[in-house]
């Protein structure tokens, strides 16, 4: 399997993922910064020009969601769980990719992306726009975790990787979890498995130097 990524957050999920799993992936890192994700080549594999994007034999797959369904389910892992939790967990991914990814990112957006690519200062207006929104299905989030080691109860799963992927960026990007200590508890339970702290392949010496 090859797995096209960049250091950001949504290929972010994907990498701690398959590194946990010890998935048989190949990184393939795709410098946005260079437009690498524009090529004719690329947008063959995912017309809407953004990564992560898997390619297992003929099957080449995008959103990172889904990625990370296929990933639990060639593992035979129960971080995407046969059973009934299956539904529990896709209420998770919907409620994340509709709810609360959405807010979260504005975040990630205005203080990591538009420094990294020189698009712009980060704009206080952006992230006070987004602040109720926020804390709003952060309350949700933070009552739903209370009692539990994680979103589904004790086990891991695909879903806490989905949902708490903007938290390793809280403090650079000023998200406000400070007042939901549930899901201050959860994150640091998180980084406690090496493939959450550390999801992406170290650079090359030559492209580090
Ligand atoms: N819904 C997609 C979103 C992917 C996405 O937004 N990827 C960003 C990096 S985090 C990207 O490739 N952006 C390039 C662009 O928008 O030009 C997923 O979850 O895979």
């Amino acid at each position: 399997m090859k797995l096209y990524y960049s250091d950001t957050l949504n290929p972010r999920k994907v990498c701690a993922l398959a590194r946990h799993l010890a998935s048989p992936v190949e990184f393939i890192r795709v410098e946005l910064g260079k437009g690498e994700h524009l090529t004719p080549a690329f947008r063959a594999m995912n017309p809407n020009a953004k990564v992560p994007v898997l390619v297992d034999g003929d099957l080449v797959l995008w959103e990172s969601n889904a990625i990370m369904c296929h990933l639990a389910e060639k593992a035979g892992s129960d971080l995407w769980p046969r059973d009934a939790r299956r539904i529990d967990v896709m209420r998770w991914l919907m409620w994340d990719a509709t709810e609360f990814a959405p807010l979260a990112s504005v975040f990630y957006f205005e203080h990591i992306i538009k420094p990294r690519f020189g698009i712009g200062e980060p704009d206080a207006a952006e992230t006070d726009k987004a602040t109720p929104g926020f804390q709003r299905y952060a309350k949700v989030l933070d009552a739903h975790l209370k009692g539990r080691r994680y979103l589904l109860g004790d086990a891991l799963s695909i879903a806490d990787f989905a949902v708490a992927i903007t938290l390793p960026y809280a403090e650079k990007t000023g998200l406000p979890v400070q007042a939901f200590p549930e899901i201050r508890r959860w994150h640091a339970q998180l980084n406690e498995l090496p493939a959450w702290r550390e999801p992406f392949p170290a650079l090359q010496a030559a492209e580090a130097a």
